[in-house]
């Protein structure tokens, strides 16, 4: 990692038109993204949504960067990388989506203004966020909040499970 790099965590999620694969090409698309390099993918999870019950299950991964980008540049391509999937952000919250990316973590760094909020707010209580973050990175410490394996070690663990490297 270059001097100027910082690791930062993505959560991507999908529950609309292949999630799978909606997810797997995500994978490749957060690799184009500019002065940024992808370290690392997590497995694929299935999860029941969280929010409304009346939309499909979700697939869920969390992706390790390694970026020259500030936050909110950062956040820019992952706004843009929703947009080109097809993301339609007049959506109800939490409700059915083609390609959520969320910046989960940016290094150390604890953010809150009025676009981005880091680590993100969600983090703690997603077992959907935190299984595939303990794959990578179980010590990883979440600012304010504490290591990867404790936040998961607190949170209800229903609700996932792993998808086969060739599930749909
Ligand atoms: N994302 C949402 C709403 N609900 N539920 C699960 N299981 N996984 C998600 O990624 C998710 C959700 C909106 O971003
Ligand atoms: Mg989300
Ligand atoms: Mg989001």
């Amino acid at each position: 990692m270059s001097p100027a790099a910082t690791a930062a965590w993505i959560g991507v999620g999908s529950n609309l038109d292949g999630p799978a694969a909606r997810v797997r090409a995500a994978f490749d698309a957060l690799a184009t993204i500019p002065a940024t390099d992808l370290v690392a993918a997590s497995p694929l999870y299935g999860s029941a949504p969280m929010g409304p019950a009346d939309q499909p299950d979700y697939v869920n991964a969390v992706v390790q960067l390694d970026t020259a980008l500030d936050p909110h540049a950062l956040l820019d391509a992952l706004q843009r990388l929703e947009a080109e999937a097809g993301r339609d952000r007049g959506g109800e919250r939490w409700g059915p989506r083609v390609l959520d990316l969320d910046l989960l973590l940016f290094g150390d760094r604890r953010i809150d203004d009025a676009r981005l909020r880091v680590p993100h707010p969600g983090i703690a209580e997603r077992v959907f966020v935190l299984r595939p973050l303990a794959d990578m990175a179980p010590d990883l410490e979440v600012p304010g909040l504490g290591r990867v394996d404790e936040l998961l070690d607190r949170v209800p663990g229903g609700g996932l499970w792993r998808l086969e490297a060739t599930g749909a």
